[in-house]
């Protein structure tokens, strides 16, 4: 008591912090405590942390990309092939009980259902006598990558920065004070790996090694060593056998490699040991500014090319955890800013060209068994969190989810022939870093073979963004591969004559007259991604110049796939039968998957289906799980109705727990399911892009789905298919002031505005007529939807807008600014 009288009174000035209008900080006047979702992330796509700003005890969780359990490993059921025809019998015949009973001993896996992503342990750092502090501060400047913690204890002020190096590969953390030779602490390692060893080293460092386990009967391979050195200003530093202690120290920098001997999903032929030197050995010399500065400045290069201002208010001042509770009921659009940059923020630290694909957590998980392993979810989270990476302007990013799906065509390809006796090659609904491609979890989840076809079409849109044609051509095969599997999986409807899988399922949603099954054949979300994927691998083949003879078979197959199917509450039907229950809420609602990613579903083209989608939307509800929220900002933006979107960020941006029966955020702003996942970070990233633009109906809209709320705003650097970059665009009171277009490709800009624009140098703009000619602006026309008799179809309600043609050379810039 006495002591903490004293502190307060020689205290001269009680600093009070709180935010500039502006910032990009997620900051907080407390620290994490024990709540592992109060820590703040970074990472640098290879090595996350967790930094919890703890005073007396510090902790960085540390998490490194390739530490899975287990080893190389397959796990297709080969019983399937001999069972297949009496499965589909039982589906066609109605008996969708009987035939999931049978799916779940042939098809599901009797091998691993997938291994676990696992932590490396926590550096800890203990400082004694640092149980009383004031002047408490701790943020995360997603501007720079870079975390702070800063305190008082009695006099003397600390500061704690940390951040993982992009081009050095290394954490580091940097301790400092105004009052030399006060810095004196304990660094040791806490792991619930049951294997690692903890010791220091002759050269007064501290590693921790081990191999992960065995999981589901595949032996743990993945060996991972870190390595832990301190260099000192002042100050001395013993070592004990697993601890090293510094004494009296100016400031201290302490470097974190981690590595493991992990090469390639089939080779874990690395050595760990070699690696984790190396990383450090090439960065110890360097200074913790030089080094700061390359993080800062390789970091920038990605996060810069989007600024987003949807104008702040004094609710911003606030620190983070506060504004969260306070977003519901006060007007903060700043907070949707820091959250949509926070979503860009985790995508660059989680997922690098040459690393992992961003896992079910990204690259942050401090759980030994993890909810759903923290794999990869490929009937919706897996994709969702590739949503921002073209259009938010991060394409790089994309690439080792892009590299995930080529080699799952290579160990897919032996499911498809081992267990379903066709070409190409296919995955079911999860996979991990061993591209694990068998069934899982049991066949209510896991009897579904769309993950091929929705995969792929990752790689198509990301040659639609850039039009580079070498691309194209690399993965051509791939997507080919995809599309060859449906041409001999699809097989006739007995009583509708069209082609479809069975047998098919629509993700994890059992209809109330299948008694529990979730088995039945051609749900609509299939025929909408068999649709897609034959669709693409036929504009591919055509661009390239290619098998002509395949792609007739795809063009005449295509044409039988079901139409889409509007059933008797005017809702868009999930599966063939109209058995929709309008009071369903399920959180998947995968036939969705056709109004957005997909563009099948259009208020211009397809008004009737926009409005089945709408009603389904509806009965759906808002509130659900985060990633759920996260798709739903998703729909309503391509609805074109701002307001509902805005009030699903609304829903998203609600303190974890406090949803009644959903998802929400967690005070560091990680996507609640609950649990933490961090597919709704990225889905919400994109929702808001598409309310600001889209390009996904044959024309570059702008505005498209702008709420009453962000009236006045401005941003910069959002990519379009076909090779566009809105450059900067402006709006005041809801009208579009300024749009600067950079073309990289050439071609016809169509563009949909909601007010007329002229040219920023003088001159009127054409209106467009007749169809789009850009190529990559071509959409694929859908068949018309069978309408039940009983639908009651509300015509859609949409606002005016205007529609240019300009025709663009590569390389040019065109301003358009309001009449
Ligand atoms: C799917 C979803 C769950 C969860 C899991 C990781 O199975 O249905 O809600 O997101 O993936």
């Amino acid at each position: 008591m006495k002591k903490g009288l004293l502190v307060f009174l020689i205290m001269p000035v009680f600093v009070c912090f709180s935010q500039n209008k502006n910032d990009l900080k997620l900051w907080y006047k407390q620290p994490s405590g024990k709540a592992w979702e109060n820590a703040l992330p970074i990472g640098n796509g290879r090595l996350g942390a967790m930094v919890y700003g703890n005073v007396e005890k510090e902790t960085l969780q540390l998490n490194e990309h390739t530490l899975w359990t287990g080893g190389p490993n397959r796990n297709d059921n080969p019983l399937a092939l001999d069972s297949l025809a009496i499965i589909r019998q039982l589906i066609f015949e109605g008996k969708q009980k009987k035939a999931q009973e049978i799916a779940n001993r042939v098809i599901i896996t009797k091998k691993s259902h997938g291994q676990m992503f696992q932590p490396v342990g926590s550096l800890q750092l203990s400082f004694d006598g640092h149980e009383n502090y004031t002047n408490y501060y701790r943020d995360l400047d997603i501007e720079k990558a870079v975390t702070k913690t800063s305190y008082s204890v009695g006099s003397v002020s600390y500061t704690r920065e940390a951040f993982a190096s992009f081009p050095d590969r290394v954490i580091v953390m940097r301790l400092t004070t105004d009052k030399p030779g006060t810095i004196s602490f304990t660094a040791s390692f806490t792991t619930p790996q049951s294997q690692a060893v903890v010791r220091t080293t002759s050269a007064k460092e501290l590693t921790i090694a081990g191999t992960t386990m065995d999981h589901e009967g595949v032996k743990g391979l993945v060996k991972f060593k870190g390595i832990v050195r301190i260099k000192l200003e002042g100050g001395t530093m013993t070592a004990n056998d697993t601890t090293l202690l510094v004494n009296g120290a100016n400031a201290a920098t302490i470097y974190i490699s981690v590595a493991t001997n992990f090469i390639n999903y089939d080779n874990v032929g690395g050595d760990e040991n070699k690696m984790a030197a190396a990383y450090l050995d090439k960065v110890y010399a360097r200074s913790w500014s030089a080094m700061r500065s390359s993080h800062i400045a390789a970091y920038q290069k990605y996060f810069n090319r989007v600024k987003l201002d949807l104008g702040s208010t004094a609710a911003s001042r606030f620190p983070t955890d506060e504004r969260l509770k306070n977003f519901n009921s006060t007007d903060d659009p700043q907070f949707v800013t820091i959250y949509y940059q926070y979503g860009r923020y985790l995508l660059i630290s989680s997922s690098q060209p040459g690393g992992q694909a961003a896992n079910l957590q990204g690259i942050w998980n401090d759980k030994i068994r993890p909810p759903w392993d923290s794999k990869y979810t490929i009937n919706i989270n897996a994709e969702m969190n590739y949503w921002p990476a073209e259009k938010t302007n991060l394409a790089e990013l994309h690439e080792p989810f892009l590299q995930m799906v080529k080699h799952l065509s290579v160990t897919g390809g032996q499911t498809a022939r081992d267990m379903y006796g066709a070409r190409g090659w296919m995955a079911h609904h999860n996979t991990d870093i061993w591209r694990a491609s068998g069934a899982v979890d049991g066949a209510l989840w896991g009897v579904w073979s769309a993950a091929g076809g929705w995969t792929s079409q990752h790689l198509w849109e990301h040659y639609q963004y850039s039009g580079n044609k070498t691309f194209l051509a690399s993965v051509y095969p791939i997507l080919k591969g995809a599309s060859a599997f449906y041409v001999d999986f699809l097989v006739e409807h007995p009583v509708y004559h069209w082609l479809v899988i069975n047998p098919d399922m629509s993700p994890e949603n059992a209809p109330a007259a299948h008694q529990g099954s979730s088995l039945d054949a051609g749900t609509t979300m299939t025929n909408q991604i068999v649709f897609d994927i034959f669709s693409c691998t036929i504009k591919a083949a055509e661009i390239l110049k290619k098998d002509a003879a395949f792609i007739d078979t795809l063009k005449q197959m295509r044409k039988r796939l079901p139409p889409m199917h509007i059933g008797q509450h005017g809702q868009l039907q999930e599966w063939l039968e109209d058995i929709d229950d309008p009071k369903d809420n399920h959180r998947h609602i995968s036939h969705l998957y056709g109004l957005f990613p997909s563009n099948q579903i259009s208020p211009y083209r397809t008004p009737e289906l926009y409005s089945a989608a709408r009603t389904t939307l509806i009965h759906r509800g808002d509130v659900s799980t985060g990633w759920s929220m996260g798709w739903k900002v998703n729909w309503w933006a391509r609805l074109l109705d701002g307001n509902h979107a805005y009030k699903l960020i609304q829903n998203q941006l609600t303190p974890v727990g406090t949803n009644e029966g959903g998802g929400g955020t967690y005070n560091n702003l990680f996507d609640a399911h609950p649990p933490f996942q961090i597919d709704g970070n990225f889905g919400c990233t994109s929702g808001i892009t598409e309310m600001l633009m889209q390009s996904a109906n044959s024309d570059l809209h702008v505005l498209p789905a702008l709420p009453d709320g962000w009236r006045t705003g401005s941003i910069t650097g959002l990519r379009a298919i076909g090779g566009f970059e809105i450059v900067s665009m402006k709006w005041k009171d809801a009208k579009l002031e300024e749009v600067v277009i950079k073309s990289t490709i050439g071609g016809n800009l169509r563009l949909r505005v909601p007010n007329p624009m002229k040219f920023g140098a003088g001159g009127s703009l054409r209106t467009a007529t007749g169809k789009n000619v850009n190529s990559f602006y071509q959409v694929e026309e859908i068949p018309m939807p069978f309408v039940s008799p009983k639908a009651m179809i509300a015509p859609p309600q949409l606002k005016a807008t205007l529609v240019y043609d300009i025709p663009t050379q590569a390389g040019k810039s065109y301003t358009l600014v309001a009449e």
